[in-house]
Order: C-alpha cells, then structure tokens, then sequence
C-alpha cells in the first residue's frame, strides 16, 4: 500500500501537535487517522462522524482542520490553556464535535440514539462511530450492540480501530478477543474486515457494506497502533510517551520515507 499525500501531511501535522504539546497517545491517532480521513472524505455534510476513542482526538482535530472546520491559528492551540482543543473532545466545541468523548463506551450508546432518530425523522443518513478494540471492553459497548440489533439500526456504521493493543498489554491478554468478526456477526451485526490504513480500499468496503441488509453495519479495520513512524509501530509504550527533541526528528524522517519500501 502506498501512502496518500494527505495521509503523509496529516501524520507530519498531528507529529507537531503532539511534539509542541509534549503530549501522548500518538501511537493511537496514528492507528486511526486514515480511517478519519476515509469517513470524513466520504460522509454528508448532516451526517456524524463520532470518535468514541476520543484520547485520540488529536487525529480527529487534524482531520476536521483539513476539511476547513478548525483553522490553523485555533489548531497550535492545541492542549494550551483556554483551547477548544483538549486532550479529548469538549461537546459542541466545532459542529462535527457535538458531544464530550473519551470514556471508553460511550461513543456507541450515542451514535444508536442518532442512528434511531434518523429513522424516526425518516431520513437516510448514516452514523459513523470509530471505536478501539479497548472499547469493546466496556459493558455499555454490548448493551449498546443488542440495542443496535433489536432497533434494526440499518443506518449505524461501527468501525472498530482493531490495533490489538490497549494501554496496559495486548487485546487477547485482557479480555480475549472482542473485536471479533464471528462473535459481532452472530450478535446480527452485518461484518466485513478491511484494512484500516488503505483509505481507498477502506471506502470501498465501506461502499458495498451499504444498503447490504437491514441489520447494522460493522467495519473491522485491523490497524497497526503507530502506524507510519517506524519505532513506533506496535508498541504499547507510545500509548503514552510524548516525543523529545530527538524522537521528534527521528519521526519526521520516518515519514519522509514512507513511499520507500
Ligand atoms: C471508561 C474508561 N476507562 C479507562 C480509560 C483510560 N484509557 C484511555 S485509553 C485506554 C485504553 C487504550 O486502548 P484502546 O481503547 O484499545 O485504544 P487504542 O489502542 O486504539 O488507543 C484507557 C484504559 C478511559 N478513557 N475510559
């Protein structure tokens, strides 16, 4: 898979972000940016992209800057005091940021209620709800998915960033596997895989995934936590660290050499 530009800007951006805010969770956006940049790249303007993961809002502020909702001037704001821009997302704080997120679980609860009021309104816009396998953890997650399932929420498109890691070891080490194709469709989810980093073949799938049943839709798109910068990469410890001077170099290089392999 080669990399787009926008995917190689937008990686170059959020990488300043973090480095100027000497923050973490890099290695979390970098696994779900090109899924943002796929949903935000393909969705109407009434139709809501909701970041249940939202420790990884930095991706989402770079995404939302792209599309021209967040300027420049608002976006070096980032983690600074009095900002729009917090560590995770503040509700109503740009109209695709409607509502507060970053507890794990509750990204999915929300997007059935929109899901349910499109229905009700009988309009055809879907729901967009990314979420990390961390978050198939939670209990309000499969409330939410026997929700989804009994509403027949047709309109309600799950993508889960499936990296495999969380913030204190691997997946399959916590809670087993709950990000899983089988267990999600037997629950009377609609379930095709893609992978999470090629925006093209994601929206593709996405496409056929459409208007397939009247069940909701679930998207797994199996990612890889830091993807793009190459010490990075599948590494729980990125999870957390902020980048020094060094690291921040060492990054930047590794992106400029990404269209190499
Ligand atoms: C309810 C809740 N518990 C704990 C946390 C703290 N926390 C932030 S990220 C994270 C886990 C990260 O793993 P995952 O959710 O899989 O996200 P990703 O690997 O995609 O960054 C945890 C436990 C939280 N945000 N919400």
């Amino acid at each position: 898979m080669k990399y787009t530009q926008t995917q190689i800007d937008l990686r170059r951006k959020l990488l300043s972000l973090y480095y100027g805010a000497n923050a973490g969770h890099i290695g979390s956006s970098l696994s779900c940016i090109d899924v943002l940049i796929a949903l935000f790249g393909i969705k109407t303007d009434a139709e809501r992209v909701i970041l249940s993961k939202g420790h990884a809002a930095a991706a989402l502020y770079c995404v939302l800057n792209h599309i021209g909702e967040i300027d420049d001037l608002t976006l070096e704001t980032f983690y600074k005091n009095g900002t729009k821009l917090s560590a995770h997302p503040s509700a109503n704080s740009f109209l695709n940021i409607p509502f507060a997120l970053g507890s794990l679980g509750h990204g999915f609860p929300i997007a059935c209620g929109i899901a349910q009021a499109n229905q009700l309104l009988k309009n055809s816009d879907y729901v967009y709800v990314v979420m990390s396998d961390g978050d198939t953890n939670e209990g309000t997650t499969w409330e939410a998915a026997h929700y989804a399932v009994a509403k027949k929420l047709s309109n309600l498109m799950v993508i889960i960033d499936k990296n495999n890691l969380q913030g204190f070891g691997r997946t399959m080490d916590i809670l087993g596997d709950t990000a899983n194709n089988e267990v999600w469709s037997h629950i009377g989810f609609e379930v095709i895989e893609a992978d999470g980093h090629d925006v093209a073949q994601f929206k593709e799938r996405l496409q056929l995934l459409k208007g397939s049943s009247d069940k909701p839709k679930l998207i797994i798109a199996n990612t890889i936590k830091g993807k793009g910068v190459d010490y990075m990469e599948n590494k729980m410890e990125w999870h957390y660290l902020p980048m020094n001077a060094e690291q921040y170099t060492q990054a930047l290089n590794s992106l400029s050499t990404l269209n190499n392999a």
